[in-house]
């Protein structure tokens, strides 16, 4: 009996073809992979997708799209698309070392505030040997993480574990040892208030763009320090800028922006209190990411359900 091969398309730059493409073919040398922009392919033919920020009305020009597969934790991207098919489902890599890199991002940046670390450096260029600096003790140093879910959960146990009171903010109130959850729109200023290192590990949807705001900055504590690794929709960056320049804010770590790469220009840069990393808190490993796909595929195949499917309509 002769079983149809599966076509997969690649909706990725192209450059970034290759590392994928081989870790995938190898798992299965029989799958079928083209690369939109780089092969030719027929579209009938397509029945698997994989990509992280496609061209928007791509995927209905698939008409036997069985599933899409997105290379990240983050499908922001894909809710661009107003003309995605509503009823092929998406799924998220969700991944334990995507989520432990995530967690290690929040608690070194959070320590990294905590401990006044940049101050240290900057004594350091200037060969002073100071010690006495006031410490603020951890158990009075509240965390706090907007985005109780696979990430937000993993970074604020871990944070927990080193000593510091923490409280999540999620949709739905969460039970998890250890850690005061807040939830909804009504608590989230309460949330703020409490907050005296804040990590963002939000998903980017209408509900949460512009949420790091003047407002929100402003409900926190004086000497509050900001941690964005979640989207760079989630920021206003001039609000941010604003509210370090008034010290209302001690510090920031960003890893994610508005415009990436972030532009030469931008002036978070050079500025003395924000620390900027390049989209680089959580990698997707292309091993992982090739099991993922091939895992996902054959599940669809077998009729089984997908697991970590997107809710099209909450954009998370
Ligand atoms: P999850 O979907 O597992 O968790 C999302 C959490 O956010 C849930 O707790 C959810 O609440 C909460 N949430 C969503 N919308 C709202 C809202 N309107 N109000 C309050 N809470 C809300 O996502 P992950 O933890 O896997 O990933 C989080 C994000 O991290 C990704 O979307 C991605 O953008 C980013 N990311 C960034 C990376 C980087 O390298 N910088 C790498 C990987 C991910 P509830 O549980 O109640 O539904
Ligand atoms: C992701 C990312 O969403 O890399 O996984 O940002």
């Amino acid at each position: 009996m002769s079983m149809r091969k599966k076509t997969l398309l690649f909706v990725v730059p192209v450059n970034w073809a290759p590392l994928w493409e081989t870790q995938i073919q190898a798992a299965d040398p029989d799958l079928i992979i083209k690369v939109q922009g780089r092969d030719e392919y027929t579209p009938t033919d397509v029945g698997y997708a994989l990509s992280f920020r496609p061209p928007p009305g791509l995927f209905k020009t698939l008409p036997n799209l069985k599933a899409v597969f997105s290379l990240g934790a983050g499908v922001d991207g894909f809710l661009l698309d107003t003309d995605y098919p509503r009823h092929v489902p998406l799924v998220r890599f969700v991944n334990q070392w995507l989520t432990m890199e995530m967690a290690q991002y929040t608690v070194l940046h959070t320590l990294m505030h905590h401990r006044q670390q940049r101050m240290f450096d900057a004594l350091q260029k200037a060969r002073q040997w100071r010690q006495g600096v006031p410490q603020r003790k951890t158990t009075d140093t509240r965390v706090g993480i907007l985005g109780l879910g696979e990430i937000g959960q993993m970074a604020g146990e871990r944070l927990r574990d080193l000593g510091f009171p923490v409280a999540g903010w999620s949709r739905t109130k969460k039970n998890v040892p250890g850690i005061e959850s807040f939830a909804g729109d009504a608590e989230l200023k309460a949330f703020l208030a409490r907050t005296d290192i804040l990590t963002c590990l939000l998903p980017l949807t209408p509900a949460t763009q512009g949420i790091l705001d003047a407002e929100a900055f402003a409900a926190m504590p004086v000497g509050a320090a900001v941690i964005n690794a979640a989207r760079g929709g989630h920021l206003v960056e001039r609000d941010l800028v604003a509210a370090l320049d008034s010290n209302h804010l001690s510090g920031a770590t960003l890893d994610v922006f508005e415009t990436e790469p972030l532009p030469e220009s931008s002036p978070l840069w050079t500025h003395p209190k924000v620390t900027v990393t390049p989209h680089v808190a959580g990698r997707t490993d292309p091993k992982e990411a090739a099991q993922f796909v091939i895992d996902g595929m054959e599940k669809m195949e077998r009729g089984e359900p997908l697991e970590n499917t997107v809710d099209l309509s909450r954009g998370y």
